[in-house]
């Protein structure tokens, strides 16, 4: 064997605290390690499918806010016995052409993991580069064949795909065959076909592929160029062989052992939802990146990653485990968000899998935009902007349920309007209602939320005075109407189901009724600060949306008068009206557990016991917590912990964060743990297959932040109370508070803060 003369497009870090690495092959796993493994830029996800396919393998690119409904999907849908499907028509996050697609042939001998004995294999996410790479070795019919391939989604240029391949014939000579496809004929979930006009063909400086959404008709294309180099590097000449729906570059050359060949691929995309000649700004984007060449673009792309690793980094200086865990959690944070789109926000799986189809819902607000806020503000920004280009459709299903204000869809897309299924068919063929998007209200309440948190941390008046501002009303508007007087002469919220989704049309859930209190107060406070501030933009404002000072009473009337559950004696907050009189049932009597405690019970029973889904005092305690004393969050923390079944991704991160805050860090430390491994357990695996959980991502991320490292946010900025476990060293990470950068490094109970960039 010679050495190799690409070693320097193939390297990857060695520091195990930047890698997630796979070794080997395992079917049963394949479909959650392409998820967890996914090349993420905001823009696009691809599925980190082996390039050649497999039976198992479920390649997918996906392109944000490229959604598109197919009635089809009605026929299509099939229920398997662990998973209910969505039997409406609804709209998708759509799978786009697959542009890593390659076929390899050593001899006449296909080189899969099918047709060939797979030899080793390691597959490595390089976090600090966003680079995916792959080494593996085949033997078929007696010859082994050595490959490396590399994959990244430029940070740098979002549009601009790079694919390696590295193909050496340890000890055979005779006729490689290598083809570089954009593969086009694809199909969502359940051979849900959204692409339609699909057609190839060549441009002067590559091949194109172009195709379009078929109810949409958003405009999709590709422009493509690669070269095949032998080892004296030569260019090796090729045939266009695509057909009507797939680009094929085909190499079919004569190979001696130890001599390896280099595939260099680029691919461009761009959608009529970015420019209005997607054709034209695919084509002009390859020429660019064809004349910089596969080695600046990887060199700009992972300064781009480095750029923000360098705010977006969080260090366990003395566990690598751990720090792998962190890495991997922010990484897919950073990849989740476009910064340059306010038309779309991350779906619940992310740009990874098609699970809840790629719709929007309070996991963006409450669990994903914290990292924004204090590590990039501007993606905060826009994901915000994505909140303030859908209010129309907001306004719309407030009025529609008959409320005033912004009533925010439980699950959206690009338009903002309601798409949450009314109903699934589950493995009986019963079909079960969703009600969420009728009753699942606090969302409202969580934007508002996340418009002030954004506020607050980064002082942006623009946003506030552009957009923010309205929303705030328009959600203050909505909760003023959303309740009701009773009787007993207090306001209350009726019929609803708070973040605990076990309990269904539910009076007065604490969580949702105190966040409705909150926005009615931050309502106030924002036209108090208009009228002040910026009378002009106030009087505006209030003219367009025909404001009366009557509102502003009604407000103060509703906050002061809603009911929230708070027991001063106790220390407790009831979750809902009725909560402790329900049957409290023992979960441990059913663990090991391997099914949600809906299946094991049924909805019936389950609706009439404490068993709760997943954090819902507790995440009320965290967001509005501040004035409770410790012994409140312990009491509540105490009451719904055992009570909590942890049945939704949404629950683990928020009890590490709320453990770790009352120092209870072996407990802190297993929730961090079992919140990780929901994507990461490939053993217990499955979950991830449909994409990772971004909204346990983010949880993750805050619960070092909020929790291990102890911020507290105050009127006048952070401060750290941390609790560092010992084996853990130190906690470092950069929180940028008004514009400036706030170093901590925490260890133990103690932090020290470095501001302006000093370190
Ligand atoms: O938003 C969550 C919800 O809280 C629990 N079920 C899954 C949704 C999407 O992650």
């Amino acid at each position: 064997m010679t050495t190799h003369a690409h070693t320097d497009l193939f390297s990857i870090t060695n520091d195990e605290g930047w890698r997630l690495t796979v070794e080997g092959w395992d079917p049963k796993a394949e479909p959650a390690i392409e998820a967890v493994l996914a090349l993420v830029n905001g823009y696009q996800g691809t599925r980190a499918a082996v390039e050649e396919g497999s039976r198992v393998s479920t390649p997918a690119t996906f392109l944000n806010g490229v959604f598109d409904v197919s009635t089809e999907q009605v026929a299509q849908a099939a229920a398997t016995p662990d998973h209910v499907v969505i039997a409406a028509p609804t709209q998708e996050l759509v799978v786009a052409p697959d542009w890593s697609r390659l076929r390899l042939i050593a001899d006449s001998q296909p080189l899969d993991l099918e047709s060939a004995e797979l030899l080793s294999q390691r597959r490595t996410l390089d976090l600090h580069r966003g680079v995916l790479l792959r080494e593996w070795r085949l033997r078929v019919a007696g010859k082994t064949t050595r490959l490396r391939s590399l994959r990244c989604a430029s940070l740098d240029d979002r549009h601009v795909l790079i694919q390696l391949l590295e193909f050496t014939p340890e000890d055979w000579s005779g006729t490689a065959t290598i083809e570089a496809l954009v593969e086009g004929n694809v199909t969502n979930e359940g051979g849900v076909r959204h692409l339609v006009g699909t057609q190839t063909g060549a441009f002067e400086g590559g091949l194109l592929l172009t195709t379009a959404t078929s109810e949409k008709q958003i405009p999709i294309a590709y422009a493509t160029h690669a070269t095949l180099t032998n080892a004296e590097g030569d260019n090796l000449a090729w045939d266009d062989v695509s057909t009507p729906t797939t680009i094929i570059q085909r190499w079919q050359t004569a190979v001696s052992a130890g001599q390896p060949l280099l595939l260099q691929k680029i691919v461009t995309v761009w959608t009529g939802r970015d420019d209005a000649d997607p054709v034209a700004r695919a084509q002009e984007t390859l020429r660019q990146a064809t004349h910089l060449g596969v080695s600046r673009l990887l060199e700009r792309s992972a300064a781009a990653w480095a750029e923000r690793w360098a705010v977006a980094d969080v260090v366990i200086s003395a566990n690598q485990d751990l720090q792998r865990r962190a890495r991997f959690a922010i990484y897919h944070l950073i990849g989740c968000a476009n910064p340059d789109d306010e038309y779309a926000s991350p779906g619940a799986r992310s740009l990874t899998g098609e699970r809840y189809k790629g719709h929007v819902f309070w996991d963006t607000e409450i669990f994903v935009l914290p990292f924004f806020v204090y590590t990039h503000p501007p993606t905060a920004r826009t994901l915000l902007m994505y909140r303030y280009h859908t209010l129309p459709a907001a306004r719309a299903k407030a009025q529609a349920q008959g409320y005033q204000g912004a009533l925010y869809a439980w699950e959206s897309t690009d338009t903002g309007e309601d798409v949450t299924p009314p109903f699934v068919i589950n493995a009986a063929g019963e079909r079960l209602e969703i009600l969420t998007a009728q009753q699942e209200h606090h969302i409202s309440a969580d934007v508002a939320y996340a418009i002030w948190q954004y506020w607050h941390a980064t002082g942006d008046d623009a946003f506030m005075l552009r957009a923010g501002a309205e929303m705030l009303i328009e959600l203050a508007r909505f909760w003023a109407s959303r309740a009701t007087l009773g009787d007993d002469g207090r306001y209350h919220i009726l019929k609803v189901i708070g973040p605990d989704e076990f309990h269904e049309h539910v009076d007065d859930n604490a969580y949702t009724n105190r966040m409705a209190q909150w926005v009615l107060r931050r309502g106030q406070e924002i036209v108090a600060w208009l009228r002040e501030r910026h009378p002009q933009r106030w009087q505006e404002l209030a003219a367009q949306l025909a404001f009366s000072d009557d509102e502003l009473t009604r407000w103060r009337e509703v906050a002061d008068g809603l009911v929230d559950n708070f027991d001063p004696t106790t220390g407790l907050f009831e979750q809902h009206r009725g909560y402790f009189q329900l049957e409290d049932v023992d979960l441990r009597q059913f663990e090991p557990r391997k099914t949600s405690m809906d299946v094991l019970l049924g909805w019936e029973r389950l609706s009439k016991t404490q068993i709760i889904k997943q954090a819902d005092v507790i995440m009320l305690l965290f967001l509005l917590g501040d004035r409770y004393p410790r012994e409140v969050h312990a009491a509540n923390f105490r009451y719904y912990e055992p009570r909590t079944a942890h049945d939704s991704s949404l629950s683990a991160s928020f009890h590490a964060l709320a453990a770790a805050r009352m120092d209870e860090l072996e407990l802190a430390e297993r929730y961090w743990l079992k919140a990780s491994n929901i994507d990461l357990d490939f053993t217990r695996g499955v979950t991830a297959a449909g994409g990772i959980h971004i909204a346990t991502l983010g949880g993750m991320w805050q619960a070092l932040i909020f929790g291990f490292g102890g911020m507290f946010v105050e009127q006048d900025g952070p401060r750290f109370e941390p609790h560092v476990p010992e084996h853990w060293g130190e906690l470092r990470f950069t929180i940028l508070w008004r514009g400036q950068p706030m170093r901590v490094t925490a260890r133990g109970t103690s932090a020290d803060v470095q501001r302006d960039g000093a370190t």
